[in-house]
């Protein structure tokens, strides 16, 4: 049974503190688009502005980065929620028959 009250002579009154630089934060990942001659350049930009929460400006220039350059970043998140991004996307552009493919990096 745990006595609340006597807590700190559990530990012998040892507490562990954090020393400034210590703490971690979450690792990121970027969701990266790869180019493809065939999804047609609306419907990336739609899922940029859907998806990935950019601006109408924003989104077409990612975009516009994917077409000339093969690749350009979406976005940077924790694991779980990149690769719930990547799923949600593949699940849309296999729905519309588009080939569009993303992939997760290392942030
Ligand atoms: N290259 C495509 C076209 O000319 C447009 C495109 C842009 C496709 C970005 C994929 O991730 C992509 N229709």
């Amino acid at each position: 049974m745990v006595d609340r009250a006597r807590g700190d002579e559990q530990t012998g009154g040892a507490v562990k503190e954090r020393v400034r630089g210590e703490t971690k934060e979450p690792a990121l990942f970027g969701v990266v688009l790869l180019n493809d001659d065939y999804t047609p350049m609306d419907f990336v930009v739609d899922v940029l502005e859907t998806l990935f929460q950019k601006s109408p400006a924003e989104a077409y220039r990612v975009m516009m980065q994917v077409h000339r350059e093969g690749r350009g970043l979406a976005g940077i998140y924790p694991w779980e929620v990149a690769e719930t991004k990547v799923s949600a996307l593949l699940t849309r552009a296999q729905d519309a028959g588009h080939p569009l493919q993303a992939v997760i990096e290392d942030a």
